[in-house]
């Protein structure tokens, strides 16, 4: 393997105290939270489109940072030289799983048969990686978005050629996800959407979307791919409206067309704020119809509000998200994927590092404040106070139906209602402000 990151020992565990930059101060993959590994509860990703593609191109901005795995001109040089880089970062973060598109491991030919081609010289050498170094594929998927021909969508697209060369993408996705022992493959609909109902056929193209997911599950079938397969729903950007724009309106879709049983959902914080929702709500959706299969570990910056997909650093929303995760009894065979990058201005090989480690770190403190907030289980006691009138009498009748309107009004007809208790919102929030600092501190 060649040295990229030359001036980088193995990330270790030093504590809180520590002054050294690359050490994990709260991530202790072997420390025990609630009896199980803190690594086995996280299962962090590295995305690998983010932190080996990306060069710092912005909408105004060319790419500059030093990435010399990239500079390679031919295809599979650059294949090559990208995979060393990144099983060498992965080695030295300590992380367990990765997350690609088929085009982050081979760029795209002139023809589905010559990208395939490159593809196929090029999985040996991850192959003989991922053996070397231990470290798994958590999900694979198809960028469907990039390529010119997928301009008006791929699975929705108005032409058909186009909707056939996508299914051969994803043919050749799947394929490469099982060679590599994926855990997962994701849909993300970036450009399944339009940009305006004056030449867009909606019912056709949501009929096609399904007809394309079908298409593949049958091909899974044929292939034994078993692994999970997840939605992950994106309200906007870069198409103005996404078909998958929530977890709500993704699992409408799915029953609709009775492909429910085939998803789980891969929720990404970004995009839960993007379609206005926090990242928790998105996560308790997803919890609560049993459809919680994966997280894309990130952040937005609410001010801006597009796609940024920063580093998650925040610990309150860290700790939100581990809640829901532990209440999802984890997330296995799904995981933590940072679908991260770093800013612009943080152009250093180093930083490659560094935000990782603030991520994994806020992480674990997540994890363990979520630990303690369900072990002492003061929300949710609170929460069942607060419905206490639907465990006796009328509201459990209400509860287990069939109640009649006019049983209803006669038991209010006559009475003043009192006002239902207080929300209580700030001395909660103090409490969690507290359990947080008794974490950290
Ligand atoms: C883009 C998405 C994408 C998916 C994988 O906004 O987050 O990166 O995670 O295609
Ligand atoms: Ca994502
Ligand atoms: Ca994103």
């Amino acid at each position: 393997m060649k040295d990229y990151f030359p001036n980088v020992e193995k990330i270790g565990f030093e504590g809180p105290d520590s002054d050294n930059p690359l050490a994990f101060r709260y991530y202790n993959p072997e420390e025990l939270i609630g009896g199980k590994k803190a690594g086995e509860q996280l299962r962090f990703a590295v995305a690998y489109w983010h932190t080996f593609c990306g060069e710092g191109r912005d909408m105004f901005g060319e790419p500059f940072f030093e990435r010399s795995w990239n500079r390679y001109a031919d295809p599979y040089d650059r294949s090559i030289a990208k995979a060393d880089a990144a099983f060498e970062f992965m080695s030295k973060l300590g992380v367990s799983y990765f997350c690609a598109h088929d085009r982050d491991l081979a760029p795209e030919l002139d023809t589905l048969r010559q990208t395939n081609a490159l593809m196929d010289r090029v999985i040996p050498h991850i192959q003989a990686l991922m053996k070397e170094t231990g470290i798994k594929l958590l999900w694979g998927t198809a960028n469907l978005f990039s390529s010119p021909k997928y301009l008006h969508g791929a699975a929705t697209s108005p032409d058909a050629k186009v909707f056939a060369y996508a299914a051969g993408q994803v043919k050749k996705a799947l394929e490469v996800t099982l060679a590599l022992g994926g855990e997962g493959y994701v849909f993300w609909g970036g450009r399944e959407g339009y940009e305006t109902l004056l030449n867009t056929d909606m019912k056709r193209e949501l009929d096609h979307l399904a007809a394309f997911y079908r298409i593949i599950l049958d091909y899974a079938r044929e292939i034994r791919f078993e692994g999970q397969f997840l939605i992950e729903p994106k309200p906007k950007e870069p198409t103005k409206h996404q078909y998958d724009f929530d977890a709500a309106h993704s699992l409408a879709f799915l029953q609709r067309y009775g492909l429910e049983p085939y998803f789980k959902f891969n929720i990404e914080a970004n995009h839960a704020t993007l379609a206005g929702h926090t990242f928790q709500h998105e996560l308790r959706y997803s919890r609560m119809v049993g459809k919680l299969g994966s997280v894309d570990a990130n952040m937005g910056d609410l001010l801006l509000g597009w796609d940024t997909d920063h580093f998650p650093t925040n610990m309150y929303d860290t700790m939100l998200a581990m809640y829901e995760i532990l209440l999802n009894g984890g997330l296995a065979p799904g995981g933590l994927n940072f679908d991260a990058h770093v800013r612009r201005g943080s152009y250093e090989k180093k930083d490659l590092f560094l935000s990782h480690i603030a991520a994994m770190d806020a992480f674990a403190i997540g994890l363990k404040a979520a630990k303690m907030m369900i072990e002492h289980p003061f929300l949710e006691r609170g929460i069942q106070e607060r419905y206490v009138s639907f465990d006796s009498g009328l509201g459990a009748e209400i509860e287990k139906g069939p109640v009649d309107i006019h049983s209803l009004e006669s038991a209010i007809i006559d009475t003043p209602i009192p006002l239902p208790a207080s929300g209580r919102q700030e001395w909660l929030e103090n409490y969690l402000n507290r359990l947080l600092l008794s974490v950290v501190r």
